[in-house]
Parts: C-alpha cells; structure tokens; sequence
C-alpha cells in the first residue's frame, strides 16, 4: 500500500486549490491527489461559451499543468473510501493510506434521468443543447443561431445543482443574441424552474423578476421537466404544485440543465455522508461530522449555500487553516468559520452583469460599493476577462481566497 500525509480526491477546483496550498505549505510529495481526467475545465467558462463568446478550447487546460508539480497525481478513479481505516482504493486497485483525507468530487450530472434527453442531445440537428457538459455544450450557440422561429425553452431541474444562477444566465444571454439578431419577435423565449423563485436571495430575485417581465420572457415556477421526445421536437413539463398537471411544448431550441447528485463513490462510506449523500461536513469549519481527520469542500459537501467556484475559494482559506492546525497539533485551538460566501455573476446579456453575493442568512454581502442587484458593463467584463485570469493564476496555485480582504478595504471597514 502507499501511504501519504495529505490525500485529495478530485482534482477539480477544490482539489486543486487545496492541494497547491499544502504543497507550498508542507513541500514535495506530501500531498496526492486522484483525479481521472486528463483535462481541468473553468467551468464558469462553460456559460459564455455557450453564448458565443468563448470558444471551449479556452476552457481547459491539461491537468497535468494545472495539479501542483510537487504533488503525486494518481491518474485514477476512487472505488472505495475507508476512512475507519484511512485508505482508499483505487478502480485500478491501488490501496492508498492517508493521515489527513480532503474529500472534493464534485457533482454527477445526471442527464439520464429525464427520459429522451441524452438521446435527444446525440442526435444532430435535435435542437437540444446544454452549457453544464462540457460535450454539449458548443451545441448551444450553433442551434441558437439555427433558431429563427418557434419556441425557445430554458430549463431548470428539481434537487441541488451548481451555480444556481446558470440556468437563467443561458436563458438571459440567448434572448439577447436573438433580440441582437433581429429574430427575438419570431421566437417566444420561455423559462420554467422546478423552483418556487427566480433566485434564492430577494435582493437579486426582484431584480431579476423584473428583468424577465421587462424583456418579454414567459416564466414558470415549479415546472419540472419530465421528458424529451427528439423526433416530435416537445419537452414535456410537470406542475410540481399539482403533480397530475404536464403541459408540453414543442420547441425550436431547447436548454436542459440536468439533474445533479453526489458522486456514486461516496454511497460506499455511509458514514461519511448525510441522507441525501452529500459529505456531512460541520458547515463552519468544513471537517468531517464523523472523522476528524477528514475536511470536505466545494459541490459534493452539505454545506447549505450556492454551490460556486466563488465559494469554493472562501472554503479553501478555512479549510486550509483548519486542516493545517490539525496537522500541527493544535486541534485545540479555535477553528476558523466559513461564514457561506458564495458569488454568482449573473450574466444578462453580452455586455452586462448582476453580481450576486451572499452568504448563508441569504443577504447581500457585495464586495463592491455599488448596487450590485443593478446590471453593470463592468463586472462582465470582470466575469469574462479578468475571472478566468484569476482562477488559472491565483486560485488554482492557491492564492486566492475569495474577495473577503477587498470588501473591507473598499468598505472601509464599515457594515458587513
Ligand atoms: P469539480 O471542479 O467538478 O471537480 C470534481 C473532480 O472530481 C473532477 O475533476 C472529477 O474528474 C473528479 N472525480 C469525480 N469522480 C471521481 C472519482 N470517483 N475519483 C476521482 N476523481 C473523481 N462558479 C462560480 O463561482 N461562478 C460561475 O460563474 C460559475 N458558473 C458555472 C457555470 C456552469 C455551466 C457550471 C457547470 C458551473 C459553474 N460554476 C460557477 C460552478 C463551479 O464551476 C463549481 O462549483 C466548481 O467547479 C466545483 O468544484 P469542485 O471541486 O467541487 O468540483
Ligand atoms: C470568485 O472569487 C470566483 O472564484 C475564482 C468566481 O469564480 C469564477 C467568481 O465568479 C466570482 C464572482 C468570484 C468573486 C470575486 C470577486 C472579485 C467579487
């Protein structure tokens, strides 16, 4: 068997992060990392590629490149976690033994779950897109542009998803280019979420209520879509406040955000998980509820707020902290608290952005001394340029830690 000090599963944007902070911390070969995927994307990416303005080659990198040099990367899945004898096997059969374990796996996309929808996205010409894979995803400019008439449809799933705020911003983002286009008259552009409200925070959700009204978009609340069918061109939906109630649609384009849940492997430690299978993690210090030797971050934990990459950079600075006073023997001293900053950039057309920011009472905790809830042609070009700069340079070598330092300063130190 090998044996590490610090072992990370997932080599994605938690994984990666953490790992780099340690590796500068503790030196060479004291971190491995699992992770399977020859590529890293920017997921955040994955939205304006869809609109047009990136192409998806800029959205990755080896991971090679990208996973600390200092670290071991073990090219495999996970199979099996141990943590009552801290070990993980590999699919490969490696047996790894770990001193401290840092679980960050992401989210499954389960597009097998809605009948007809992964036929319907194999199936050229369908009209059916989706900016959450990166293998569907350039699919979404190139049947947009194909869309002159008919209806435009945007989806919304039920259970947990990644940036909350994407769903909308693929809708927002297409009803510009159409509108751009001079084809918006000839298409109605429709959205229907499984959930009650346009945005968990009202601040935002008024804003963007308003926005919808304004542009002409028909929504609908508690729509759930339940089926495809490729050949007929109809999604169909499901009134989740009325359960017998569908209304079907046939559509011109269609944008599925799939249903999402915690990766399978995780079903293999019980004991590691909540009901829902996500990693039971104290939602202040980001350790274990069961295993005080394991720490959880980013999509695959409980931990109740947005799941971002924004939010991710902020776990990464308690996690790291906290972890670090373990290694050292100072458990007993006092954690740091993740207080649930999350950020998602609400991108509403092709040069404007609503910077959603918040934490876990859900109110507004923006880093800027604007209105964020107002559009603004600045923080796009923050989310288009600048951000990926920052996730490739500064977060994923370990340097950022969200924009909490920013907000004081140019807060003054004054309110939150
Ligand atoms: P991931 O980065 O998904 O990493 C999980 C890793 O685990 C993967 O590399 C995977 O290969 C690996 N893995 C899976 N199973 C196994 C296994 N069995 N063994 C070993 N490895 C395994 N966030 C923002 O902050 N702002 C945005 O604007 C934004 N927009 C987004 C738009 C879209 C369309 C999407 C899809 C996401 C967006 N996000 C955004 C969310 C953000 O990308 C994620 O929250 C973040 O990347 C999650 O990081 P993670 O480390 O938890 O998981
Ligand atoms: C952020 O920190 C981050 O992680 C790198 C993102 O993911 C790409 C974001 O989208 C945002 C908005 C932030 C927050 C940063 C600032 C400067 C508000």
């Amino acid at each position: 068997a090998h044996k590490c000090k610090i072992l990370v599963l997932g080599g994605g944007t938690g994984g990666c992060t953490i790992a780099s902070k340690f590796i500068s911390k503790l030196g060479k070969n004291q971190v491995a990392i699992i992770e399977p995927a020859d590529l890293h994307y920017y997921q955040p990416m994955l939205t304006m590629i869809g609109g047009g303005m990136k192409e998806l080659k800029e959205a990755s990198r080896p991971m090679s490149e990208v996973l600390p040099k200092d670290a071991i990367w073990i090219k495999e899945n996970v199979s099996k976690i141990d943590a009552k004898n801290n070990a993980v096997t590999t699919t490969g059969g490696k047996r790894i033994e770990y001193e401290f374990l840092v679980v960050s796996l992401g989210l499954e996309l389960r597009y097998d779950k809605i009948p007809g929808v992964l036929e319907a996205l194999e199936t050229p010409r369908s009209g059916v897109a989706s900016n959450y894979s990166p293998k569907y995803v350039e699919q979404t400019y190139k049947y947009l542009q194909d869309t002159n008439s008919g209806k435009a449809i945007f989806t919304f799933p039920q259970g947990p998803v990644k940036c909350a705020g994407a769903p909308l911003k693929a809708c927002l983002i297409s009803e510009d280019f159409l509108r751009r286009n001079g084809k918006r008259k000839n298409v109605d552009v429709i959205y229907r979420t499984s959930l009650p409200v346009i945005f968990s925070v009202k601040h935002y959700a008024d804003k963007l209520n308003q926005l919808c009204a304004v542009r002409g978009i028909d929504v609908g609340f508690q729509q759930e879509l339940i089926s495809v069918d490729s050949a007929e061109k109809t999604a169909t939906f499901k009134n989740l406040a009325n359960p017998q109630e569908t209304e079907k649609f046939e559509f011109s384009f269609l944008h599925v955000t799939p249903p999402m849940s915690p990766p399978e492997v995780l079903k293999t430690t019980p004991e590691l998980v909540d009901g829902a299978g996500f990693v039971n993690v104290n939602k202040e210090t980001l350790q274990s509820q069961s295993f005080s030797n394991v720490y959880g971050i980013g999509d695959c934990t409980n931990l109740p707020t947005s799941k971002t990459a924004a939010a991710i950079a902020a776990q990464s600075g308690v996690l790291y902290q906290n972890l670090l006073k373990d290694i050292e023997g100072r458990s007993s001293e006092e954690k740091v608290k993740y207080d649930g900053y999350t950020s998602c950039p609400l991108v509403t057309g092709y040069s404007s952005v609503i910077l959603a920011e918040f934490d876990y009472s859900l109110t507004p905790l923006e880093t800027f001394p604007v209105d964020q809830s107002k559009e603004h042609r600045a923080m796009f070009f923050m989310k288009k340029d600048a951000m990926p700069f920052l996730y490739w340079n500064g977060m994923l070598k370990g340097y950022w830690n969200g924009p909490q330092f920013l907000r004081k300063i140019l807060h003054f130190g004054v309110g939150r």
